[in-house]
């Protein structure tokens, strides 16, 4: 390289440096040009080949350079600095915290919690099944027959999905599944209880939505009555919605008891007199309680003796073993704890009124 072709080098490296743009970063820039393989330090190993006079003249030209380029990179990592600490507040170490709003349990875990607490004072152990469940655990095994218009009693969410034996996987239309995947891996006495979501194509009022939660009791054993199912019903009641409360059955059809019934809870509200009560909101029929209507009765749950077909499913014997079954409506039970007429509340994620529940 001849004196003349250094200096050019030199010319387009200090051409090429300060056409870089502001925002560039300064360490970066360091390197590629300072840094012990930059540019400007290898040109600068260079001279070492010329003459004492060229290495003398052009080692203070190379070196005015470099001067240069520091003082340049000097004032954009200042600048930089200034722009990162103006988007940053000073950090103010005696400003006080900002105020974190605690949230507190939805009525909805809040009433599933008294509940499962409730029946675990019973023995009742708390088990769990898949939300996309097969037909055979749904429906089949429960004594719904493929094609069996019992089926249309809880309308379905089929997926776009079959198991191994080409049936259909659908959203769980309630909890009693569970009852046959627990009973199908534990042999009698099992006293279970389980508790989640369900979902039916239904459209969203008052008191129905398409996802909503049940909750599912059964016990399975040797002699177990009707009278047990009263017994643990009552006394469950009881401890949820107090001493006063009361319960009475009527006929009811679900294909996976024999015989069914639909359980009534005494009204919380007017005391079982049907009588709207002083504090009661307006909303019923003249002087009748808007909640149970005026008859003192409210539908809380559906219940029933496990049906010979779902002990044969599930591999028990039905001539040696029986047992009951009952199941709800978590939110039904949560309007009537926390006095809410419409299910919809529950869900609006509305806080002005959840906070005062
Ligand atoms: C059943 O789902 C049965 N598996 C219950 C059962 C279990 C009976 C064991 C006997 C033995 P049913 O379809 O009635 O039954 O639903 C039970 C409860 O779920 C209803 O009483 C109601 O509180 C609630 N429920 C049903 N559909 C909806 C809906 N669309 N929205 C909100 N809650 C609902």
């Amino acid at each position: 390289m001849t004196p003349d072709q250094w200096l050019e080098r030199l010319s387009r490296i200090e051409k090429e440096f300060f056409s870089v743009p502001g925002g560039e970063d300064p360490g970066r820039l360091e390197q590629k040009y300072l840094g012990r393989k930059g540019e400007l330090a290898l040109l600068l190993r260079e001279l070492s080949s010329f003459s004492i006079e060229d290495k003398k003249r052009l080692g203070q030209t190379g070196n005015a350079l470099k001067n240069k380029l520091q003082e340049n990179l000097d004032s954009r990592k200042t600048s930089r600095g200034a722009a990162a600490s103006e988007a940053r507040p000073a950090l103010d170490l005696a400003l006080s915290g900002y105020p974190y709003p605690r949230g507190s349990v939805h009525p909805v875990t809040f009433t599933a919690n008294k509940i499962i607490d409730s029946l675990g004072k019973l023995g009742f152990s708390l088990e769990d099944g898949p939300l996309a469940e097969m037909d055979y655990y749904n429906f089949e095994a429960l004594n719904f027959p493929p094609h069996h218009p019992a089926r249309d009693m809880q309308d379905t969410f089929y997926l776009n999905l079959k198991d191994e034996k080409n049936m259909d996987y659908l959203l769980r239309t309630h909890t009693s599944p569970v009852q046959i995947r627990t009973m199908k891996s534990r042999k009698p006495p099992v006293r279970a209880i389980s508790f989640g979501k369900t979902f039916r194509s239904e459209a969203v009022d008052a008191s129905h939505s398409f996802v909503f939660h049940q909750m599912e009791g059964f016990y399975a054993d040797k002699n177990v009555s009707m009278a047990d199912l009263k017994w643990t019903l009552e006394t469950f009641i009881k401890d949820l919605f107090g001493s006063g409360a009361k319960i009475r059955f009527s006929p009811s059809y679900f294909p996976f008891v024999e015989p069914g019934a639909q359980v009534e809870v005494s009204c919380v509200f007017c005391g079982r007199n049907g009588a709207a009560g002083a504090g009661q909101k307006p909303g019923g029929e003249e002087g009748k309680c808007p909640v149970c209507k005026g008859s003192g009765w409210l539908e809380m749950l559906g219940a029933g003796m496990i049906h010979s077909e779902v002990f044969k499913a599930c591999g028990y014997d039905p001539e040696k073993v029986s047992g009951f079954a009952f199941g709800a409506g978590i939110e039904r039970f949560a309007m009537l704890l926390f006095g809410i007429r419409d299910m919809r509340m529950l869900y609006e994620n509305d806080l002005r009124i959840l906070k005062q529940l």
